[in-house]
């Protein structure tokens, strides 16, 4: 194993509350009232995508041009922003800091494939962007998760094959797209049913004993 391929949303950190809360305000502000259970099917998923799910969730899939839809977007993407503006190093997940240390000691590549936009700027917020060898950039991908595009991107951006990445998800979509890929999978917290090759309950269960030791065993 070479490389490890990193999910940002409820991997690193959990901005998964502050998407929510921008979520339900949009939503809100042309009559759709969305709830915790709902927002669940939208992590992992892009902004659009997320917005057609709404859309489709209050029927009013039909009712926005494209522009307008872009527009509505834009102001979720606006009030998030505002919302990830004072994310500290303090809200990196249990664990993430050693594992990512682990990692640099011994000369593995890091990478990051999240669909959000935003990755860059949380990852300096977070002050771990330095660790980071390669950053898919989703705007430049034709498919969103569960298409291992995004995974395999990222084995490419590294010069590695597939076969030589680990990648770590927390959401069924996200391990759909790394098993699509060839990379051995590690899921946070995600139902035995996304088949990962390896699943713990929570980052800090992440060192890079057991994950090599897993990573071999599938050989
Ligand atoms: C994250 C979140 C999703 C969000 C997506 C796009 O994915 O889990 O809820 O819709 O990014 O974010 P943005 O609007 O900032 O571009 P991931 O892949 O990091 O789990
Ligand atoms: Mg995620």
């Amino acid at each position: 194993m070479q490389a490890v391929v990193f999910d940002l949303d409820g991997v690193l950190t959990d901005t998964a509350d502050y998407h929510f809360k921008a979520w339900k305000n949009l939503a809100a502000s042309i009559g759709i009232q969305i709830d915790h259970t709902f927002n669940e099917q939208l992590k992992g998923i892009s902004r659009m995508d997320s917005l057609e799910r709404i859309l489709e969730y209050g029927g009013r899939s039909n009712d926005f041009t494209l522009i307008e839809r872009e527009q509505l977007a834009e102001q979720k993407n606006e009030e998030y922003r505002l919302l990830i503006a004072s994310i500290t190093p303090r809200e990196l997940l249990p664990g993430i800091a050693s594992f990512l240390r682990e990692l640099k000691d011994e000369g593995l590549k890091i990478g990051l494939a999240s669909a959000s936009k935003n990755g860059s700027s949380i990852l300096e917020r977070l002050h771990i962007a330095d660790n980071f060898d390669t950053i898919v950039d989703p705007a430049k991908l034709s498919k969103g998760k569960p298409d291992p595009e995004i995974f395999r991107t990222a084995a490419d951006q590294l010069n590695l094959l597939p076969s030589e990445c680990a990648g770590i998800e927390d959401a069924v979509a996200g391990i759909q797209s790394i098993n699509g890929a060839g990379i051995f999978s590690v899921g946070v917290g995600v139902p035995p049913e996304a088949k990962a090759d390896w699943n713990v309950n929570a980052t800090a269960e992440l060192t890079l004993g057991e994950l090599m030791a897993h990573f071999k065993a599938k050989k």
